[in-house]
């Protein structure tokens, strides 16, 4: 028969990811929905929306100059995930409210930078492209969801490689060879700042990370530039000309106006200086990757002083629902014909004659509330937490909300909330939007649903519904 699902409530001894067993510990916190997506890969599915957009972004970075890795398994180590990269020990990042842990040591990685160290020791110079399922505990709504996919890309140069020990000079050539692109470009910082924003002084003269930065630049906005024309040109091809954009805002729009994107300075513990690109896009500014000079601690690390170079990170969702125009993330998770067959073909097609995804006709959705006193059953959860409201994180209340009701649940989102100025109690109340992407959900079904939603809430978080 089929294997038994795994349940949170009673965390099983061990648990089998791709194949591979691992055994839990007391950190254990996956649900069996998301255990039961790991499988999925869709950025390696043929004509999947994610792996057109990762190979789209692909065909702007060449090999031979940077190589390809998509099959990275999403178990990691805690050091991989964090240590490795600089998180301070108290990092937000590392919670079990954020992350989703096998054991105390072993987790579902939170992003693609977790295989920096390992790919610096691999790459001499040149670069690489590393695309990957990514997995965090977050809220629910149409853009979030636990697993989506990430490309990581960095550049790296080897010191002992270039002529004259010349750096700068042979990263600017290097960035001589890239082609040019006509979007207007926000960029108001100069490439570093001394608080801000600093140069890793002890490591790169001014003129090698101002070099390394330009290159970094180029190249990312060469990739959103190409992006964004496609996304332009796909809706142009079902706009007639004679009307004006549509009203309907998941579309993208069709006018002529040059693309316009902004440098904005970030921070990332492994990168330094660091930015963010957003791009403006139907009337406001999108944050679309997160990048920077990278530490060169991490070079060190991986046995490469000698390297010198640049990271970024992007999510490949973000991307596709601004290429095709999707409108809620769910969607790319969907079996149904209706959303595969949009993208049919396009591979062989050699990714031209893309379209936007036309969505199919709305279900009705329905709202339901669920009041509770935090810390009431004296259940305490499954973290062993909840008591009083001490340790009380959304996060579990999304996971429960998802774990029993799945791609049933639009969004949700905090109605109420107070102390009880007597007894001191907290009070919640969310508002839970059921909305399937596929069918229309009765009365009933919605109902049955937000029961088991509520006693879920009971049971593993400890609450007490009013
Ligand atoms: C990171 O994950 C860094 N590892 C990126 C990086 C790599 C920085 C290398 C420097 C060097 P961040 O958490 O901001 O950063 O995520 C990067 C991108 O992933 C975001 O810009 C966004 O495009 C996407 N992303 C983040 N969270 C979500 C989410 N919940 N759903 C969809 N996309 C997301
Ligand atoms: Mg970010």
């Amino acid at each position: 028969g089929a294997p038994s699902p795994v349940n949170v409530t009673t965390n099983p001894k061990t648990v089998e990811i791709n194949g591979q067993k691992y055994t839990t510990d007391s950190w254990f916190n996956v649900s069996s929905t998301v255990l039961s997506l790991v499988s999925r890969k869709l950025h390696l599915q043929k004509d999947h929306p994610v792996a057109i957009t990762r190979k789209i972004i692909e065909s702007v970075f060449p090999a031979p100059t940077y190589k390809y890795y998509n099959e990275f398994e999403p178990v990691v180590s805690t050091y991989e995930n964090f240590d490795s990269l600089g998180f301070p020990p108290d990092h937000p990042g590392r919670a079990r409210s954020d992350t989703y842990y096998i054991n105390k040591d072993t987790l579902l990685r939170t992003h693609t930078s977790a295989h920096e160290a390992e790919l610096f020791r691999a790459s001499a110079s040149g670069g690489y492209l590393l695309s990957a399922d990514v997995y965090r505990r977050d809220e629910v709504d149409r853009s979030h969801y636990p697993v989506f996919h990430q490309m990581e890309g960095a550049r790296v140069w080897d010191r002992a490689k270039v002529p004259n020990g010349d750096l700068a000079a042979a990263v600017l050539e290097d960035l001589d060879r890239l082609p040019k692109h006509n979007m207007k470009v926000e960029d108001p910082n100069p490439p570093f700042h001394p608080d801000r924003n600093p140069l890793q002084a002890e490591h790169h003269t001014p003129a090698e990370a101002a070099a390394v930065a330009a290159h970094l630049k180029r190249s990312l906005e060469l990739m959103v530039n190409e992006i964004f024309t496609r996304a332009k040109t796909a809706a142009a091809a079902t706009t007639p000309a004679s009307t004006t954009s549509t009203s309907d805002p998941t579309t993208p729009s069709s006018d002529d106006e040059p693309l316009r994107v902004r440098w904005v300075e970030a921070y990332f513990p492994f990168t330094s200086p660091s930015w963010e690109l957003e791009v403006f896009y139907q009337g406001s500014w999108l944050e679309v990757l997160g990048c920077g000079v990278s530490q060169q601690a991490l070079h060190a690390n991986a046995g490469r002083p000698g390297q010198v170079g640049w990271a970024f990170g992007i999510g490949l969702e973000r991307i596709a629902m601004v290429l095709f125009g999707v409108p809620d993330i769910r969607l790319f998770w969907s079996r149904d014909e209706r959303f595969l067959a949009q993208f049919r073909g396009l591979e062989d097609a050699g990714l031209v004659g893309l379209r936007p995804f036309v969505p199919f006709s709305k279900y009705p959705a329905c709202y339901k509330d669920v009041s509770f006193w935090l810390g009431g059953g004296g259940g305490g959860g499954e973290n062993g937490e909840g008591g009083e409201g001490v340790g009380w994180h959304e996060n579990d209340l999304m996971e429960v909300v998802r774990d029993v009701a799945g791609d049933c649940v639009e969004d949700v989102s905090l109605a109420d909330e107070f102390t009880h100025p007597k007894t001191g109690r907290r009070s919640m109340c969310y508002r839970i939007n059921y909305r399937s992407l596929e069918r229309t959900l009765t009365n009933r079904a919605t109902n049955e649903m937000h029961g088991r939603v509520m006693k879920g809430l009971v049971k593993r978080l400890g609450v007490e519904i009013r």
